[in-house]
C-alpha cells in the first residue's frame, strides 16, 4: 500500500513560528513520522510540500493509482474549488487534515470546500492528525466501509461493514467517546469495527454532532437515536437481523450507548456493553472528567447554568432490562475506573444483570485497540450475544 502525504502552503514554517497553534514539530519531523506511522500499517509513502496551487493540484493528478492520500491543503482548504476538483477527479481516497482546530478560529477558517471530496476530514488533533488519517486509510483498505447519511448535517453519517457470509448478520452499534469533542471522530473505532466485521457481526459505526457542531445533551441523544433508527429502512436491502443488535459506547459514548439503550425502540438492543463508559453523567462531571466537556455537554443549547442537570442521570436511565456488560481498565487517567465500579453497582441493585471486568494495568485506549488482549477478551463475550 503506498500514501501521498501532501502539504501546502505555508506548512514548511511547521516548527519554526506560531508553536501555540501548530505546536513545535517541524515538516520534516511530520514527514518522518508519517514514515514511521505507515510502516506500522504495513504503508509506505511519497511526502511533497508546495506554496503553489498549481503544483499541488498537478501533484494530485499525478498520484491518481496510489492507494491514498493525507492532504492538508493550508489555507487553500478554504476556498480553493480547483485543488477541490483535483481531489474529486483522481479514484482515490482523500483524508483532509489540519493541525489546529479550524472550527474554533477565524470564522473564515470554519468553511472548508474539500470536506465533501474526502472520505474523512480529522482536524484540531495537532500532528498526530496525519497519524490517524494514514490509520484510516488503511482501515478502509482492510475493510471498505459504507459511509450512509441518517440526516441532513455533515456529522449525521455512519459507517456500514458488513461480513462477506450469506447473514442475515447481527448487528453491533458502535458510539464513540472522545467527550463529545468535534475533533475527536468515529475512525477511532475502526479497528474494533473492522474485528467485530470479521467475527461476523454487522457493524454500524456512529459519528453524531459534538460540542461545537451543534451537539449537546439534547440534539447529541436525538442524533444517535435517529441513527439507530435508521438501520430499519436499511436493514432488509442489507441483510442486517435486528433482533440480533447490541450497542457499545465508549467513555462519554457509553453515556450516549446507555440513553438510546434506555429509549422504547422496538426491537431493544440485546445488550449493552461499555468500555470505560460515563454511566452517570453527575458522577462524571463531580469528578471532573474531561476538563470542563462534561460540563458544557449538561449545559445545553442555552449554556444556562440552571439546565445543569436536566439531562437524566443514571437513576432515571436504570434499570436497562437488558443484560450489561462493563469493562474499564485500573489504569484509566481519563475516566477513573470508580466512576464503572459505582455504575455497575447500582444496576446490579436495581435489577440488572450485570458482568463487570475490571483490567489490571491497563488504561483507556486499550480497550479500543484491536490487538490488545483486553480488547479480544471483550469482543469474545460480546460473541456470546450474536446467538
Ligand atoms: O490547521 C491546519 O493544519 C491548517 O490547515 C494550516 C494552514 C492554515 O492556513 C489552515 O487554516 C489550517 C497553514 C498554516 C501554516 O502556517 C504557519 C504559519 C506559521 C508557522 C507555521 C505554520
Amino acid at each position: 500500500m503506498h500514501i501521498v502525504i501532501i502539504n501546502g502552503p505555508n506548512l514548511n514554517l511547521l516548527g519554526t513560528r506560531a508553536p501555540e497553534i501548530y505546536g513545535s514539530t517541524t515538516l520534516q519531523d511530520v514527514e518522518e513520522m508519517c514514515t514511521r506511522w505507515a510502516e506500522e500499517v504495513g504503508a509506505t509513502i511519497t511526502a511533497y510540500q508546495s506554496n503553489h496551487e498549481g503544483d499541488l493540484i498537478d501533484r494530485l493528478q499525478r498520484s491518481s493509482s496510489v492507494d491514498g492520500i493525507v492532504i492538508n491543503p493550508g489555507a487553500f482548504t478554504h476556498y480553493s474549488y480547483a485543488i477541490r476538483d483535483a481531489i474529486e477527479a483522481i479514484p482515490v481516497p482523500t483524508v483532509e487534515v489540519h493541525i489546529s482546530n479550524i472550527h474554533d478560529r477565524e470564522p473564515w477558517r470554519r468553511t472548508s470546500v474539500v470536506s465533501d471530496v474526502c472520505v474523512a476530514t480529522i482536524f484540531g488533533r495537532g500532528v498526530d492528525g496525519y497519524r490517524d488519517a494514514i490509520r484510516h486509510i488503511a482501515a478502509r483498505a482492510a475493510w471498505p466501509a459504507e459511509t450512509i447519511p441518517y440526516g441532513p448535517a455533515r456529522d449525521e453519517v455512519a459507517d456500514l461493514r458488513v461480513p462477506p457470509t450469506a447473514g442475515p448478520h447481527p448487528v453491533v452499534v458502535l458510539i464513540h467517546g472522545g467527550f463529545w469533542r468535534e475533533t475527536v471522530g468515529r475512525d477511532l473505532l475502526d479497528g474494533i469495527a473492522i474485528d467485530l466485521t470479521r467475527r461476523g457481526w454487522a457493524t454500524w459505526n456512529i459519528e453524531y454532532p459534538r460540542i461545537g457542531s451543534g451537539g449537546d445533551r439534547v440534539t447529541t441523544p436525538a442524533a444517535v437515536e435517529t441513527a439507530i433508527r435508521s438501520l430499519a429502512a436499511i436493514a432488509e436491502d442489507r441483510n442486517l437481523d435486528l433482533s440480533r443488535m447490541i450497542v457499545i459506547g465508549c467513555g462519554s459514548g457509553g453515556y450516549l450507548a446507555i440513553r438510546s439503550a434506555a429509549e422504547e425502540h422496538e426491537p431493544r438492543f440485546r445488550a449493552l456493553v461499555g468500555l470505560a463508559p460515563i454511566g452517570d453523567l453527575e458522577a462524571a462531571d463531580h469528578a471532573a472528567v474531561g476538563d470542563g466537556a462534561v460540563a458544557a455537554f449538561m449545559q445545553g443549547p442555552s449554556g444556562d447554568e440552571s439546565e445543569r442537570y436536566a439531562a437524566p442521570s443514571s437513576d432515571e436511565t436504570l434499570p436497562l432490562g437488558i443484560p450489561l456488560l462493563v469493562v474499564h481498565g485500573d489504569r484509566d487517567d481519563r475516566i477513573p475506573v470508580e466512576l464503572s465500579r459505582s455504575f455497575v453497582g447500582r444496576a446490579a441493585d436495581l435489577g440488572d444483570t450485570v458482568v463487570y471486568h475490571e483490567f489490571e494495568g491497563v488504561g483507556h485506549d486499550v480497550l479500543i485497540d484491536p490487538e490488545s488482549t483486553a480488547w479480544q477478551t471483550v469482543a469474545d463475550e460480546i460473541d456470546r450475544f450474536r446467538r
